[in-house]
This record gives structure tokens, sequence and C-alpha cells, in this order.
């Protein structure tokens, strides 16, 4: 299967095409660099340096034997976006290709706007390709659980039957997205559900919650194909935060009361998720959503398990709460469906202090690159 993934520099996007294209998948990343972009911009660079697209994919193919094609460019420039899916006709599209950070969408009105006219146009613009190429590909997007919100009610996979008035219909589930990052994914949903229905497209939306971790199978190939690892307040996740913070002897950083309970999963679990959605795809017509994620934690919880890991290894972990930089609950009630990948066949790699291990290891052998102006959260959201 031709496999074109938009986004394939960052974080989630390189690990997905290691994995497809040692898969048997022929695999194209498409980017931009935005992401790089914006650390250089806020100052906020990864752990590691990471070589540019065309120095990853001759590093892959010398120690794989795997091809990836490259095409640098815009996915919110048409144009482009044409011309590539006119030269590499793929079968599947997955799209990452979009400003992923909520705290950046946050900073101020020029960021906030780049976020929605970034991820929005993308979107379109991938919606309307495959409209013009016809039936045939198979649309997989990045979602978020950020989508839900967070509920008073259990979170259903997608859609809700909601009865009013004596009658019953199904609708997308009611959203409450805290930041325009996640905004943007609410209406990138709308977006594609009109597309499918409107336009007869195939797609599975992936709602997925905050990724943790560094190492796929593939990095043991090569450890300069670790991807885009970042650790500030702006582009890195919690718990990779947390395991930075432990490796530098900075407190954890709880923000709040610590009770903000997400669905997390581990970047192994993103990449399989990804090939199982191509594998078994959506019909045309079909917009499929899967809330992706293996395990729910609160905060408190995942730094209560970071420290008690790094402290067994002899680092001597502090936890902090601080105040809270965004508007969010701290206390709040989740319960969140997430059946359908296991259905498609999901084997998780839960969480375990082993895992943990593994990533303060790895942390502690470039611990030369960590900033500790990278600790503490810079934006508010109000
Ligand atoms: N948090 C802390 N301390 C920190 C960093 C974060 O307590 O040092 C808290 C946040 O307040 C939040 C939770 O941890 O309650 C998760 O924060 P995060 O930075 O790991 O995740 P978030 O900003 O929500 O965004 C990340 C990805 C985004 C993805 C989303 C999934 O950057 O691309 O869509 O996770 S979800 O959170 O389910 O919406």
């Amino acid at each position: 299967m031709r496999v074109l993934i938009l986004g394939g520099d960052g974080y989630l996007g390189w690990a997905t095409a290691m994995a497809l294209s040692a898969h048997g998948f022929r695999v194209g990343v498409v980017d931009n660099y935005l992401r790089r972009t914006i650390c250089h911009e806020i100052d906020a660079e990864p752990l590691i340096e990471v070589p540019n697209l065309h120095q990853r994919v001759e590093i892959w193919r010398a120690a794989s034997g795997h091809e990836v094609e490259v095409f640098v460019g815009d996915v919110a420039d048409y144009a482009f976006l044409q011309r590539t899916m006119r030269a590499f006709q793929p079968e599947g599209v997955v799209h990452y290709a979009e400003q992923p950070s909520a705290p950046y969408s946050m900073m101020d009105h020029p960021r906030g706007l780049l976020t929605l006219q970034n991820n929005l146009t993308a979107t379109f613009n991938v919606v309307s390709a495959l409209r013009e190429a016809g039936p045939g590909c198979h649309l997989v997007k990045l979602g978020t659980m950020g989508e839900y919100g967070t509920p008073n009610i259990d979170i259903e996979e997608g859609y809700l039957e909601i009865t009013h008035n004596g009658r019953s219909d199904t609708f997308l589930f009611p959203k409450r997205p805290g930041s325009i990052y996640h905004l943007t994914k609410v209406q990138d949903s709308d977006l594609l559900y009109f597309a499918a229905h409107t336009w007869g497209l195939a797609i599975t939306d992936l709602n997925q919650g905050p990724v943790y971790g560094i190492e796929t199978a593939e990095l043991a190939a090569d450890q300069r194909l670790a991807p885009i690892f970042n650790y500030d307040a702006v582009m890195g996740t919690v718990l990779n935060r947390f395991v930075v913070q432990a490796v530098a002897g900075a407190p954890l950083t709880v923000y709040g009361k610590g009770g903000q309970t997400r669905g997390f999963l581990n970047i192994r679990d993103t990449v399989q998720c990804i090939e199982l959605a191509l594998r078994q795809p959506a019909k045309s017509g079909e917009f499929r959503v899967f809330n992706q994620f293996t395990e729910q934690f609160t905060v408190n919880q995942l730094a209560e398990q970071v420290a008690r890991v790094g402290n067994a290894l002899g680092l001597g972990v502090r936890v902090e709460s601080i105040p809270n930089p965004r508007k969010e609950l701290e206390e709040h009630y989740h319960n969140a469906k997430h059946t359908g990948l296991i259905e498609l066949g999901l084997q998780p790699h839960l969480l375990t202090d082993e895992v943990i291990a593994g990533m303060i290891e790895y942390v502690q052998r470039h611990r030369q690159g960590i900033r500790e102006s990278y600790i503490y959260p810079r934006v508010k959201w109000a």
C-alpha cells in the first residue's frame, strides 16, 4: 500500500514512517518543518538534535534497506499538495500536518491565528485533494481526546445517541475544547464528517491522548533515527517532561491540584494504531472515530510513578504543585471508551515501571542537552 504521511518529520510522523516502511508499505513523507521552525522561534529545542528529513531517509535506508520518499513543502499550499498527490498516488494518507501544541496556540493572537489557519487550511486541502483524486484513498487523521474536554458523563467513541422530546438520533459526541489548538481539532472533525457524508470519502479520525516515549523498534537500527523529543512546557507532553525533570534534578511540575485525568499511550502504540487503521480502512462515506489511548491516569499518578522509579534509581525526585497556567478542571469525572482499536488488534504497551526506567536511562545518556530554562511553564491561558 502506498501511504503518504503528512507531517512526516514530527514527533510521531517520523516514527510512523519508519515502522510502515519496515512493514512493507511504500512510504512518502511530507513536511514543511513547521515544528522545527516553532522550536527555533520560541526557544524550545528538542533534547537531541535530529538530522533533516533527507538525512533521516538516507540513514534509514543505510540501516534498514527501506526507502522513504521525501516531499518538502506545505500542506496548506494547495498547488503543492496536488502535485505531491499526483506524483505519489497514495492509497492511504496519514494526516499529522498540524501545529500540535495547545500552549503555543494560547500564547498570543498571531500564534492562535497561525494554529487556526494552518490546521484548518491543511485539513480542508487534504479532503479537497482526496475528493479530486477520486475513490480508493483512505484518510487517517490525527485528532485529539482533548476535543471532548472533561464532560461529567462517559465519553463515547466519537458519537452519542440522543433522545430528545421522544425522538432519537445519533450525533458526533458534544465537544468542549480547552485551547485554540484543541478547537481546531474539533473543527477538523466537523469538516471530515462533512467530507465523508457529502463527498463519500473514507475517513478515520483518531482521537489521541498525550503520547510518551522515545524508542520504537526501528530506533535500534541507528540512534540518529530518534524522534524530535521536546520536554519544554510548550512543545513537550507531560510524562516526557516529568522524566526529563527527574533526570535534571528539577521538581516535577504538577499544574494545580494534579487531578487532571487524561488517556495516555506509548509512542509505540501510536505507530501500531496508525498501521491497524490503514490495514482495516473505513468504508467510502464513513467517518469512523476511535479514541486512541491505552490507559488513563491523573497527573498526580504520573508524577508519583516517575518519582518512585526515579528514586529507586537514586535520582532524589521531588514533586511540586505549581499554579496552573491553563484553564482546565483539576478534579473531574473521566471515563472514556477506547475499545475500537483493541477490536482492530491493538496490543498495548502499558506504562510499567520498566518503561519509565527505560525512558530515564535514555534521557540520562543525553542529559547534556537538557536546558534548565525549559522546566517551568511560560504560557498562561488567561
Ligand atoms: N501538565 C502538568 N504539568 C506539566 C505539563 C502538563 O500538570 O508540566 C498537565 C496539563 O495541565 C494537562 C495534562 O498535564 O492537564 C496534559 O498536558 P500535556 O501538555 O501532556 O498535553 P496537552 O497540552 O493536552 O496536549 C498533548 C499534545 C497534543 C495532543 C493532546 C492530547 O501536545 O498534540 O492532542 O496531548 S489530549 O491531552 O488528550 O488532548
